[in-house]
């Protein structure tokens, strides 16, 4: 596939509530955008990579850099070594970008767009290539940290309220028994709910963690740091409540070598975090080989990331709802035409590649700045 050029665009989408983790807070979601450009069609990419390098070592501008200097010229040097245009896809875009260690989410942006545009040209959609296995998938909410319990009654109210099959409470030391007790006895034993610590306590912790064992949690998100699937193993063995891992997994690597030790039981699929669509399938297959359950996980994706995540929520062995909620739940006007729940449900795009795409002027307004690599 010959490739003209790549756009790097840089947006600034303000969230309808501030979004609160244990790691920081987020009002505003800056995204790079990708965006390949080949003679037959074009490409998007979204990079989930956070304004400031919090949730994981990569930010939104390091990406930006990484994908400038070394990413997209990899690929030009790529392309021309190929005779065959066929052969240049998304495995191909994944070959070219592997000398250089780690930035997966960078990586990621820009496969996806490659992918975007092969797909677009050969009209075939992001959940028929990946396989999906339905034209709708469950939706579950990510719920931040809040000031008080009452407030985070009123959230949860209004999230179960529009049709969420699953609650994730945010949690960190000193926001953790109280709100999940409240809104278990609030909302009852048949709510869908779990807890996502991303990496806020130590395996010192262990007793005080047991404690939400007693609530009927799905799971628990990420309780340990990101490099210790050592400890999560031994903290799964004092734990009733399943540990499930999202910072932890950046590759199948990882995720086979944590099912192996025992470090968790689920596995969160976030494909920024892993470096792309095919990493994340390769994970799905693994995970799904070994009998552990994944689901999609979310970085506050626009309607972009979105389409392609909820392209792979519907693969087979996602079998728990991810955080694939509707637009609606992070901006007031998403960059896409938005996702909408039905029946706690969004419905995978059908259209060619990802199937959705921007709509020019709502782009516009939220782009900060634009950069154009010439290939
Ligand atoms: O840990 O899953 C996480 C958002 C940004 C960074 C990390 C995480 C999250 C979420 C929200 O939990 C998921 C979403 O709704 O997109
Ligand atoms: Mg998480």
């Amino acid at each position: 596939m010959k490739i003209t050029g790549v756009e790097l665009r840089r947006i600034a989408m303000p969230l309808v509530t501030p979004f609160r983790t244990s790691f920081g807070t987020e009002t505003t979601r800056e995204v790079v955008l990708v965006r390949v450009v080949t003679p037959d069609a074009e490409g998007w990419g979204e990079c989930v990579a956070m304004a400031e390098p919090r949730y994981s070592s990569e930010y939104a501008d390091g990406a930006a850099d990484v994908l400038r200097r070394f990413l997209i010229p990899a690929l030009s040097r790529y392309a021309a070594e190929l005779a065959e245009p066929a052969e240049f896809d998304a495995q191909a875009a994944e070959r070219a970008m592997e000398p250089f260690k780690g930035h997966r989410m960078a990586k990621a942006a820009l496969e996806t767009a490659v992918l975007d545009a092969r797909l677009r040209a050969r009209g075939e959609s992001f959940g028929s290539f990946l396989g999906a296995a339905r034209d709708r998938v469950p939706c579950g909410v990510s719920v931040g940290i809040m000031d008080s319990v009452p407030r985070l009654l009123d959230a949860v109210a209004g999230y179960v309220e529009e049709g969420y099959v699953r609650i994730k409470l945010k949690i960190e030391p000193g926001w953790d028994v109280a709100p999940v007790r409240a809104v278990r006895e609030r909302f009852g034993d048949d709510l869908l709910l779990q807890v996502d610590a991303n990496a806020a306590y130590g395996l010192a912790d262990a007793h005080h963690l047991a404690r939400l064992d007693a609530f009927g949690l799905l799971l628990v998100e990420q309780p340990l740091a990101d490099d210790d699937l050592v400890q999560h193993a031994r903290l799964a063995k004092l734990l009733r409540t399943p540990i499930c891992l999202d910072e932890s997994i950046g590759s199948a690597a990882h995720a086979a070598a944590a099912i192996s030790l025992g470090s968790c039981s689920i596995v969160n699929v976030k494909p920024g975090r892993v470096g792309g669509y095919l990493e994340a399938r390769r994970i799905h297959d693994l995970c799904r080989a070994h009998g552990v359950a994944v689901w999609c996980g979310g970085m506050l994706e626009t309607g972009l990331g979105r389409a392609a995540n909820v392209a792979l929520a519907a693969l087979p062995g996602f079998t728990l709802p991810g955080d694939t909620s509707g637009s609606g739940r992070y901006y007031a006007t998403d960059i896409t035409p938005p996702f909408v729940l039905d029946g706690g449900h969004l419905t995978v795009p059908t259209g060619p590649g990802l199937g959705v795409s921007p709509v020019p002027e709502i782009l516009d307004e939220v782009t900060v700045t634009t950069e154009w690599i010439p290939l």
